[in-house]
């Protein structure tokens, strides 16, 4: 980053489609002190935007955020038809823990607009979008409104991949789902870090990992345990990995501290059209980046010092008390 850029907490909107992974990486947001959680917004992805909206909020009383705006985004991607990933996340898109009913409303603005104020209300070059689901309502906020392109600090998304795919044999499932979104947010003149499957399937929760999570022992860490059972499970059955990848918090990760994740410039483009290669990200190592080049991609994971984010985050968090959570209004209702 340039001299310029803002000391103290990075200022982040997570926009994301839990989703697992997405869970903890909402929870790292959240507990890390080097991050302010401006807002979580949802979009359709793992699950329908229904159900994806309710694990994000159940996540959010869980940890207790109040004060955090959660607003739902678009239910369908831009041109395709709806793809769920029900096969690794199950018939609620968050399967395995028990989740509460939740304690937080839900804001009323759409997510785009939601993400739209928030950028318009800080000063450029203050916010970094963090994208864990497909990118349809990113590409419809910068669509909607692109004076929000030159005021973002940068996007750091969870998507596709330079070697390998996990829904074709090149493409990655959060850009598959809305490869038109996908394009619109790889061509606008933003920084975009992608943070893709060459780097978090470096980010498996071993038996280790998650043995020191439930030595935690708070109500966070045991949802974060059960959710990495039925995870593994799920990546064992359907993808053949002895222990699951987390990817979405490698993006979060990155925005906390970029030496856990490195980066490479490169130039990234979308494939639109290929009967093969639909939503593939392909990158172009051919050269030195060119002086515009305005994408790169992570590469090299720090396995210990992430799981130590993570970790740390939720003691941060410690034990909530589901009931304190209850806004004022829930009882009014
Ligand atoms: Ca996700």
């Amino acid at each position: 980053m340039g001299a310029d850029a803002p000391a103290g907490p990075r200022k982040i909107i997570l926009d994301c489609d839990p989703g697992h992974d997405d869970a903890v990486a909402i929870l790292l947001a959240h507990g890390n002190p080097d991050i302010e959680l401006l807002a979580v917004t949802t979009v359709v992805g793992n699950q329908t935007l229904a159900k994806v909206t309710q694990n994000a909020l159940s996540v959010g009383t869980i940890a207790g955020m109040t004060g955090i705006p959660f607003a739902a985004g678009c239910d369908r991607p831009l041109v395709r038809q709806v793809e769920t990933a029900g096969d690794i996340h199950g018939e609620t898109g968050m399967d395995g823990p028990t989740q509460p009913e939740p304690a937080i409303e839900l804001d009323r603005r759409h997510a785009v607009d939601l993400i739209i104020e928030t950028i318009m209300a800080h000063a450029p070059g203050t916010i970094t979008l963090v994208p864990t689901g497909g990118l349809t309502n990113i590409a419809m906020a910068a669509r909607k409104e692109p004076r929000i392109v030159e005021r973002v600090r940068e996007v750091v998304l969870m998507g596709g991949g330079y070697h390998a795919g996990n829904w074709s044999a090149v493409a990655e499932f959060n850009i598959i789902i809305d490869p038109e979104a996908a394009h619109i947010v790889f061509n606008e003149d933003w920084p975009v870090v992608m943070v893709g499957l060459d780097l978090t399937h470096q980010a498996l929760a071993t038996d280790e990992v998650v043995a020191r999570i439930e030595s935690i022992g708070t109500g966070p860490a045991k949802f974060v345990r059960e959710l990495m059972d039925f995870f593994a499970q799920a990546y064992q059955d359907h993808q053949g990995f002895d222990f699951p990848p987390v990817h979405d918090p490698c993006a979060v990760a990155y925005v906390i501290d970029p030496t856990i994740v490195s980066t490479v410039k490169v130039p990234v483009n979308i494939e639109l059209r290929g009967t093969l290669t639909l939503g593939m990200t392909v990158a172009d190592f051919r050269a030195p980046a060119p002086p515009d080049c305005n994408t790169s991609v992570a590469v090299d994971l720090d396995h210990g010092r992430f799981w130590d984010l993570v970790t740390d985050a939720l003691e941060r968090i410690g034990d909530v008390d589901l009931a304190s959570t209850a806004p004022m209004t829930a009882t009014a209702r």
